[in-house]
């Protein structure tokens, strides 16, 4: 086959950076919430978070996700004021490093104040359904991580049902990236996520990562983040900072199945595990 005809290996394009998607890439959580429920609220605290982000890096993070919004279930609404607040100066700082500076956020105002500090990639769970939020990406250059929902973080656990959970929440997930693209968002500016744990029972968040084939024959990377989830509590009978085998497992089975970028926790651990699946599965 003549080398024009091979295939490129897919990039994810976002500001400065283009992470080749041949190998999987890992997103290292930074929670800058006083509730966080997997860290207790141990980073709210801008030296303490800069430490931790530094260490993450050190141990082979890709990405930072700052987040200063819990959006566990049942958490209550955060301030535009207080989250900008708690995520500026992180943005800002690590901005300056070899990483790509992540905002896990839902609110337009927020991801604008972000790009300008310099961050490179928008993680909405709420896949830029706020009025604005599409608009504000669309006049960047920055990466968007579109996940999937069932309704609001405060009543997302209520019995949630679906007909066919992999199916729905595809159909979802590419009908906002087209709105992405329709918007002038290029395709390589999107991930797709189908938000374990967000509006699911164990068997649709099972079925989820099953079915993560489905969401990867869409085109779009897939992002997949099972981290200390409760679903694997349920699994366990673990507390959640006892959750670090059943999340690098969970995870490792996502990544087989063609996730491209884990959000984790646990750097150093996750990193571990996927050199050596890298290594089985002769991943350059
Ligand atoms: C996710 C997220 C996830 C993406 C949170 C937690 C809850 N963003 N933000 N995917 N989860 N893209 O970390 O347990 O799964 S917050």
């Amino acid at each position: 086959m003549p080398d024009s005809a091979v295939p490129a290996a897919p990039v994810f394009r976002c500001g400065r950076f283009a992470f080749d998607l041949s190998r999987p890439h890992v997103m290292g959580i930074l929670n800058v919430t006083p509730n966080s429920f997997s860290d207790g609220g141990r980073y709210f605290n801008l030296a303490r978070a800069l430490a931790h982000a530094k260490q993450m890096i050190r141990d082979g993070a890709d990405i930072i996700d700052i987040g200063g919004e819990s959006t566990r279930p049942g958490a209550d609404p955060v301030s535009t004021a207080d989250e900008l607040a708690r995520v500026l100066p992180l943005v800002e700082a690590l901005a300056q490093l070899e990483v790509a500076v992540s905002v896990d956020t839902r609110k337009p105002e927020v991801m604008r104040a972000v790009i300008e500090a310099g961050a490179s990639i928008v993680n909405d769970v709420n896949a830029l359904r706020a009025p604005g939020a599409l608009e504000v990406v669309a006049a960047s250059d920055v990466g968007v991580c579109l996940m999937h929902m069932r309704g609001e973080p405060r009543t997302m656990q209520v019995a949630p049902q679906y007909g066919n959970v992999v199916t729905e929440v595809r159909d979802f997930l590419v009908a906002r990236a087209e709105a992405c693209v329709a918007s002038g968002v290029a395709r390589e500016r999107v991930v797709l996520d189908p938000g374990y744990g967000f509006g699911k029972r164990l068997d649709h968040n099972l079925s989820l990562l099953r079915g993560l084939p489905v969401f990867v024959a869409t085109g779009y990377p897939v992002m997949m983040g099972v981290s200390r989830k409760s679903s694997l509590g349920e699994l366990t009978g673990r507390a959640v900072d006892q959750r670090l085998a059943a999340s690098i497992a969970a995870g490792l089975a996502a990544v087989a199945r063609g996730a491209r970028i884990l959000r984790v926790h646990d750097v150093r651990e996750t990193v571990d595990a996927l050199k050596v699946w890298m290594a089985i599965e002769r991943v350059e």
